[in-house]
């Protein structure tokens, strides 16, 4: 990894952390330098604040932003630069079943996105931030290359598998 932090990863709380430590962990596979922290916009407002204000001077091109439940977190970043903010919905312990935090975080007004990933999704927030990185970066645009290129080669491994098994051909299969 060469350069400064490229990527902020914040999260309402820690019981976030197990959800967003997987968007750090593909971040760190695809070579990208990143920082992970706390920050809520309804119990620390002022880091919120200043975290938003002052991340584009740091040098941040991506915020990824995880928060369970009523996540204003997200949307409040936002609002307050001109990055751009992916939002992680968290089904947390407070959450009634995660709609909650989808749709606080999905269904912003009109002018202010948030580029929202599925529940507990961490990890498509990462690549997605990878891909915004790799518009400028070949050298993370070959890695995003070769991460798809996995993805499609363990698809042939389990269609060979399924074919040696005569699952394919065998009506049976799956009853
Ligand atoms: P605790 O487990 O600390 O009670 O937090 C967090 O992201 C977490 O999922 C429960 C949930 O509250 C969320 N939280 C927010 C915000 N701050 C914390 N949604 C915010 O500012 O949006």
């Amino acid at each position: 990894m060469t350069g400064g932090v490229q990527v902020s990863i914040i999260m309402g709380s820690i019981s976030d952390l197990p959800i967003m430590e997987q968007a750090a962990e593909t971040l760190t596979n695809l070579g990208i330098h990143h920082e992970l922290t706390i920050v809520s916009a309804h119990r620390t407002p002022k880091r919120m604040f200043e975290f938003a204000t002052s991340a584009a001077e740091r040098g941040i091109r991506v915020i990824i932003a995880g928060a369970g439940g009523a996540a204003h977190l997200p949307g409040m970043v936002a609002s307050l630069t001109n990055l751009p903010v992916i939002g992680v919905p968290v089904k947390s312990r407070s959450s009634i079943d995660g709609w909650d935090s989808i749709l606080s975080i999905l269904q912003m007004p009109a002018g202010i996105p948030v580029a929202t990933v599925g529940l507990d999704n961490a990890t498509n927030a990462a690549i997605l931030a990878a891909e915004i990185i790799a518009l400028l970066d070949p050298l993370v645009a070959a890695r995003l290359h070769q991460h798809k290129e996995n993805l499609r080669q363990k698809v042939e491994d389990s269609i060979r598998k399924l074919e040696d098994n005569n699952y394919l051909n065998d009506e049976s299969a799956g009853t």
